[in-house]
C-alpha cells in the first residue's frame, strides 16, 4: 500500500538537461562530428535536438508550469570559446538572457561547465590527454564566472567523467573513439585536475565579486555494484568495480586525493575541493568474476526478473538510498541529486519511478541527510548520445520533427508534487492507480 509523503523541508526540486542535447545548431564540437560520422542508433545527429538554442521562453515557461524550483542546464563550451583563448560575447549574452529569465520565474540555476561535449580546437589537439587541459578548462572557467558569477551561485564543473572516460576512452563508442585504459587514466587524472583548478577559480572569481554563497562540485554518475552471488570472487570483483568505477573520481573530486592507478595530480594537495556531493542515480549492475575481453576482469549483467526501463536498466530505487547514505557518510557534504530519471517512451513506469525514488530521499532526510535538490533527468525528451532519439526521457514527450513539447502524464505528477511539497493521497489514486 502507497503511503503520502512529505518531501524533504529544504529539497528544491527541478529537472536537468545538457546543451549538446537540447540546443541544436552548434556544429563545432566533438558531437557533431560525432554523429556526422553515422555514429548514432538511429542515425540522428545533433541538431536540431529540442532547437532549445531558439525556444529558451518556451522551455523556461514549461519549466514554470512545472513548478521547478531549480534548474540543472549546462553551458556549451564550443559556443563560448569557438577558437582556443577566444570566448564569444555573444554566446555569454545568450546564457545570461537565460539565466536571467530562469531566475524571474523563480528557478535557481545551477550550472554545468562540462557535459561530455568539447570544442573541435581541443578534441582535435588532444583533448583530455593534453598536458595542459586542466589549465585550459581553467580558463574556460574563468571566463563563464567573470561573465555569470553575479547571477549564477551554484556550479557543477563537470558532468559524470567516469561515464565520458568509459565510453570515449575504453570501449570506443563514444568521441574521441578510443580504446585504451591507460589513455583513460591519464585523461581521468587530467579531468580530476581540471576539476579542483576549476572549483578554486569559481571561488575566487565569485569572492572578488563580493559573493559569499559559492556552491561548486562535480555530478558523479554512481551506480550500485552488488555480487552477482555469494562467491567471494564476485564480491571483489563488485568492488574493484565500484572503485574503478567511482571511487577514484570521487576521492580525487571530492578530497582533492589521487588513488590508484592515477599519477600523481599537480593541481593541488588534498582537501576540500567540492561543496556538495553531486549524485547522478540510474541503476543497478551484479558483477560476477568471468573475465571477458570488454571488461578484462568481470561481467556486468541485470538482476533476473528485475523491472527494467526502456533501454534494459534495473530500476532499483534502494539504490538511490544506499548510495547517498554511504558517500554522505564518507564526505559529510550537503547532497545534489544532479540526476535520476527513467527511459520510458509510453510513460507507463515514470510515475512510479518518481514516488520510489523521492521516497528514498524521505527516509534519507529522516536520518538526517542534508539534501539540497532534484534534478529529474529530463525536462524533454532529447538527444540521447548513442541512442539519439530511441531513449525518451523527457517529463515532456518533443517530437522532433515538428517540436511540439506536451507534457507527460508523469510530468503532472511531478508539479502536483513539486507544488504540494509531497505525495498527497489524491496523488497516489489519480497517478498511480
Ligand atoms: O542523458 C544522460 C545524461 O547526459 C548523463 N547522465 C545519464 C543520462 C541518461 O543516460
Amino acid at each position: 500500500m502507497l503511503k503520502p509523503f512529505a518531501l524533504p523541508e529544504n529539497l528544491l526540486m527541478g529537472s536537468a538537461t545538457a546543451s549538446l542535447q537540447i540546443e541544436g545548431g552548434d556544429t563545432n564540437n566533438s558531437w557533431y562530428a560525432w554523429a556526422e560520422r553515422g555514429g548514432i542508433a538511429d542515425g540522428s545527429k545533433t541538431s536540431p535536438a529540442a532547437d532549445h538554442w531558439n525556444r529558451v521562453g518556451q522551455d523556461v515557461a514549461l519549466m514554470k508550469e512545472l513548478k521547478h524550483q531549480v534548474y540543472r542546464m549546462s553551458l556549451e563550451w564550443s559556443r563560448i570559446e569557438p577558437e582556443a583563448g577566444r570566448f564569444s560575447a555573444d554566446a555569454l549574452a545568450h546564457y545570461r538572457g537565460e539565466i536571467e529569465r530562469l531566475i524571474k520565474a523563480g528557478i535557481k540555476p545551477l550550472v554545468t561547465l562540462h557535459h561530455f561535449s568539447n570544442p573541435l580546437w581541443f578534441e582535435n589537439s588532444g583533448g583530455w590527454l593534453r598536458d595542459d587541459a586542466p589549465s585550459v578548462f581553467q580558463a574556460y572557467a574563468r571566463a563563464v564566472t567573470e561573465a555569470l558569477g553575479d547571477l549564477v551561485s551554484d556550479w557543477v564543473t563537470i558532468n559524470e567523467p567516469n561515464v565520458y572516460l568509459t565510453n570515449g576512452y575504453v570501449y570506443g563508442i563514444w568521441p574521441p573513439g578510443r580504446t585504451s585504459p591507460k589513455d583513460m587514466f591519464a585523461a581521468a587524472a587530467n579531468m580530476i585536475d581540471a576539476h579542483i583548478l576549476a572549483y578554486g577559480t569559481i571561488h575566487d572569481v565569485r569572492s572578488d565579486m563580493g559573493r559569499t554563497d559559492t556552491m561548486a562540485g562535480a555530478a558523479h554518475h554512481l551506480r550500485v555494484f552488488d555480487p552477482a552471488s555469494g562467491n567471494p570472487l564476485d564480491t571483489l570483483v563488485a568492488k574493484l568495480f565500484e572503485y574503478l568505477f567511482q571511487g577514484l573520481f570521487l576521492d580525487g573530486m571530492l578530497d582533492g586525493s589521487r588513488r590508484l592507478p592515477l599519477r600523481r595530480h599537480r593541481a593541488a594537495l588534498p582537501g576540500r575541493v567540492s561543496d556538495f556531493l553531486g549524485i547522478n542515480y540510474y541503476t543497478r549492475d551484479l558483477v560476477s568474476f568471468t573475465p571477458s575481453a570488454r571488461t578484462q576482469f568481470g561481467r556486468l549483467s541485470v538482476k533476473p526478473g528485475s523491472p527494467v526501463n526502456d533501454l534494459g536498466w534495473e530500476i532499483y530505487p534502494e539504490g538511490l538510498y544506499r548510495l547517498v547514505r554511504k558517500y554522505h557518510r564518507r564526505y559529510g557534504l550537503p547532497v545534489y541529486i544532479t540526476e535520476n530519471g527513467i527511459a520510458d517512451r509510453a510513460d507507463a513506469r515514470r510515475s512510479r519511478y518518481l514516488y520510489d525514488h523521492l521516497y528514498q530521499l524521505r527516509r534519507l532526510a529522516d536520518e538526517g541527510v542534508d539534501l539540497r535538490c532534484y534534478c529529474h533527468w529530463t525536462t524533454m525528451d532529447n538527444f540521447e548520445w548513442m541512442e539519439g532519439f530511441t531513449a525518451r526521457f523527457g517529463l515532456v514527450e518533443l517530437d522532433p520533427a515538428t517540436q511540439k513539447r506536451t507534457v507527460r502524464k508523469s510530468g503532472r505528477f511531478f508539479a502536483e508534487i513539486a507544488a504540494a511539497r509531497g505525495v498527497t493521497q489524491d496523488m497516489i489514486r489519480n497517478y498511480l492507480g
